[in-house]
């Protein structure tokens, strides 16, 4: 490999199907999608944006499940191959770590789970009611069976909390993007640093959408959590455009700063996955592919991203750590 993966995992098992002959697009889909459909469960309506971490050598995760009611639940869920899941029919119930806060905590809905492995813990960060207004939620678990909620991380109105994978000079750093109560017409990547998980400030501005960048022209969020290389934090995340028929998501990669991940390296100009194939734009909501899982093999630079897909199932899409950070930087704008 000509990029290195730094603290990396090997990760034998993971997903894999190579390029389809004649493909030249750096991230290639699996030919199987979607993996996860939407009523694997007997309570969902759809199976949707979910993250997917190893766990003792095999595969666990944390899925946005909506159900028939249209509430939107996480539920756990786990697999020998990352491929095939089975997912818990009773959504996750989270026991307070300081039971103080419980009234603090009631649940309200949860979505768009992201986990990310630090030193002894899964964290969980998801898109969290708090009085019914969204923002970010954290959480932890060992198991994958009894999951810690803690305090929320910001003031509503947030989504798209995303940790980094380790204390970056000492503080976690997580990605978020401050939004509305809606469906937000806007959307910068910030990041808030913290040097106990409770506590989050030092913010910086990461980057914005912008009308030269038509593809995500209106909103911007993270997606994966990033995974550490050679030439900075590789971070897939989502833009998005509105056309005459709505909201339109697709998503790209970026390579950030190893020391202040605030600073942009590189920003590749063009999507990497746009909606095209059925199950991306038929669904609850037509047009979204939405990244929130990336595994990468430090072995052999393989990458695996799950992304929401038309938000109904989950779908899976292959690339190499060199494809893309070589693809991003000859094709970045910044
Ligand atoms: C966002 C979130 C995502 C969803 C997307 C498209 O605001 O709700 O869960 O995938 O909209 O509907």
């Amino acid at each position: 490999m000509k990029v290195n993966i730094i603290n990396g995992q090997s990760i034998p098992n993971i997903p894999w199907q190579e390029r389809p002959q004649g493909d030249i697009s750096p991230v290639w889909r699996y030919t199987a999608n979607p993996i996860i459909k939407r009523d694997a469960i007997s309570c969902s309506n759809s199976i949707f944006n979910s993250a997917v971490v190893t766990f003792n050598g095999k595969f666990a995760g944390v899925f946005r499940v909506d159900d028939k009611q249209r509430r939107m639940e996480l539920h756990a869920g786990f697999s020998d191959d990352g491929i095939n899941w089975k997912i818990n029919k009773e959504r996750i119930k989270f026991v307070q770590q300081d039971p103080s806060t419980e009234e603090a905590n009631e649940w309200g809905y949860g979505y768009d789970p992201r986990v990310c492995f630090i030193e002894d813990r899964y964290w969980v960060t998801w898109c969290n009611s708090y009085k019914g207004f969204p923002t970010i939620g954290v959480g932890y678990t060992y198991d994958f069976v009894t999951f810690y909620q803690c305090e929320n991380a910001f003031l509503p109105f947030n989504r798209n909390g995303v940790l980094f994978p380790r204390k970056i000079n000492d503080k976690y750093v997580m990605f978020s993007r401050p939004s509305d109560s809606g469906h937000t017409p806007f959307g910068d990547m910030y990041l808030s640093q913290s040097p106990d998980m409770k506590y989050w400030g030092e913010h910086r501005l990461v980057m914005s959408p912008s009308k030269e960048r038509p593809w995500e022209s209106l909103k911007i969020g993270a997606g994966p959590i990033p995974i550490e290389t050679s030439e900075g934090w590789l971070c897939f995340y989502h833009g998005v455009l509105q056309s005459c028929n709505g909201y339109v998501y697709s998503f790209s990669a970026c390579i950030l700063d190893a020391q202040q991940p605030w600073k942009v390296k590189y920003r590749c100009s063009e999507y990497l996955i746009n909606p095209r194939e059925l199950y991306e734009c038929v669904g609850d909501v037509p047009n979204v592919t939405f990244p929130c899982a990336a595994l990468c093999d430090a072995d052999t630079g393989r990458i695996a991203i799950y992304y929401g897909c038309a938000d109904t199932v989950v779908g899976l899409a292959f690339t190499t750590v060199d494809e893309v950070v070589e693809y991003v930087k000859s094709h970045s704008n910044i």
